[in-house]
């Protein structure tokens, strides 16, 4: 462990316990109280560092709540939450009485769902737990989840990819993680918001300012989606046919590519049968040729797409540099590389660190404090980290590792980060946060 972060991972040690359930962790002390899709994933990887079976335990109780569709929903709810904590509660969602395929979970769910980072999770434990005494303990989770894992993707490749693009379809933007991201600014103003129930914000309760979460005409909107989607009673076809958010997301499907990478190592060492190992060998391709075709020459990134007007999402985000966390060309990777330490990203003078900010501070939709629409991600700077790694761009890893370590030694765990300041945004001792931070210092 470096010596100048001494102390550092004691201190995420005791976010990831002051935020354990008990075999799962909330997201979030207060602002997050239950077990969140994606955010499991990297608290995974993080637990990784601590022992294999508590950090098995994290995913195994995540895919407790997947669905017999194979997907895994984007809440699993915490029974013992304050009622009223989180805006929408399992009643709201009422997963289990509108749709069959969500009535057998222990723990009710949300009916959304959130990037696939979980088949990366489950390979790290495995690879961190080989050649300890945990390396048993690892292996059987592996061979008791890898169908579920194997389902899940399933699930993507086909009720998310009708089309065969190799491109995963969202149906809110919760489902991108990146909530109010400008990625979605088209398409959710072409959404007509019909009549709501007056509703309370809890979550403006637990941030320093209003600015750093989604506006209220956001919030309509996302309220309108879920509304929509309870009325098709979840049903993927219905879906397909009536909702007027349907978009292709390059980060979710460039995640996912990354995840069926990672799903073919496992089934190797759970010894699956060979012809699982090829579709997903597909699955892998299609995803890459997808998202080759996003490629926009003059923004120098890869665009989602608005499958109702059929036009590409023109906005510069962190979300069009998914061929990095997919694998591509050479060529490729050398303009993304270009683009993202130019001054349009990493290489703005005016950054507190070298560290992608999650919208363009070229965009004029950029606003530093907001949420997605500027800040600092560390989860999203260790996917980056890792997809470096992996590229052998060993030196930019290195960077990208103490630039985001040093940012958390100044800030602590917290949720986004100001990228010209440096300050602390959105929830304090978020699980993730420290979760990615133990990875970082092991
Ligand atoms: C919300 C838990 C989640 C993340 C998402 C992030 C935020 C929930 O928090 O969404 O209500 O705003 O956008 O990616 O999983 O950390």
């Amino acid at each position: 462990m470096s010596d100048s972060f001494a102390g550092m991972f004691e201190e995420a040690v005791r976010v990831l316990r002051r935020n354990d359930m008990g075999g799962w962790t909330r997201a979030a002390p207060e602002l997050y109280p239950h077990q969140w899709s994606w955010d499991s994933a990297f608290i995974a990887i993080g637990l990784a560092r601590l022992g294999a079976r508590r950090a098995a335990s994290e995913l195994t109780t995540l895919l407790d709540g997947q669905w017999t569709t194979g997907k895994i929903p984007h809440i699993v709810f915490n029974p013992k939450a304050p009622p009223g904590s989180y805006l929408l509660g399992p009643e709201h969602w009422a997963s289990a009485s509108l749709s069959r395929s969500a009535s057998g979970t222990p723990r009710p769910t949300s009916a959304l769902c959130q990037p696939p980072v979980h088949a990366i999770a489950a390979l790290r434990i495995f690879e961190v737990a080989r050649g300890t005494a945990d390396e048993d303990e690892a292996r059987s989770f592996l061979s008791g989840g890898y169908a579920n894992l194997l389902a899940w993707h399933r699930y993507l490749a086909t009720a998310r990819d009708p089309e065969g693009s190799g491109l995963v379809t969202i149906y809110h933007p919760w489902e991108s993680g990146t909530d109010n991201s400008p990625r979605w600014d088209e398409a959710l103003a072409n959404v007509k918001v019909g009549e709501l129930s007056p509703y309370a914000r809890p979550d403006l309760g637990f941030v320093d300012e209003p600015s750093e979460r989604p506006t209220a005409e956001e919030y309509d909107r996302y309220l309108w989606l879920v509304d929509l989607l309870k009325r098709s009673r979840y049903d993927e076809g219905r879906i397909y046919r009536s909702h007027p958010f349907l978009v292709k997301d390059v980060l979710f499907s460039a995640i996912l590519v990354a995840a069926n990478e990672a799903l073919v190592e496992i089934s190797r060492i759970v010894g699956a049968r060979e012809r699982d190992v090829e579709m997903i060998g597909r699955w892998i391709e299609r995803g890459r040729r997808g998202l080759d075709a996003c490629y926009d020459g003059d923004l120098g990134l890869c665009l989602d797409r608005d499958l109702r007007s059929d036009e590409p999402l023109r906005v510069r985000t962190i979300a069009g540099f998914a061929p990095l966390i997919s694998g591509c060309t050479d060529t490729l990777r050398e303009k993304l590389l270009l683009l993202l330490y130019s001054g349009t990203f990493a290489g703005d003078d005016r950054l507190r660190w070298p560290l992608p900010p999650s919208t363009s501070p070229r965009e004029a939709r950029f606003h530093p404090r907001a949420y997605w629409r500027g800040p600092v991600w560390p989860v999203i700077s260790w996917l980056l980290w890792r997809s470096l790694k992996l590229a052998g761009e060993e030196g930019r890893a290195a960077d990208l590792r103490r630039s985001s370590l040093e940012q958390l030694a100044a800030g602590g765990f917290a949720e986004y980060f100001e990228p010209f300041t440096g300050e602390p945004l959105g929830s304090d001792d978020q699980s993730w946060t420290a979760a990615v931070a133990l990875d970082w210092l092991a």
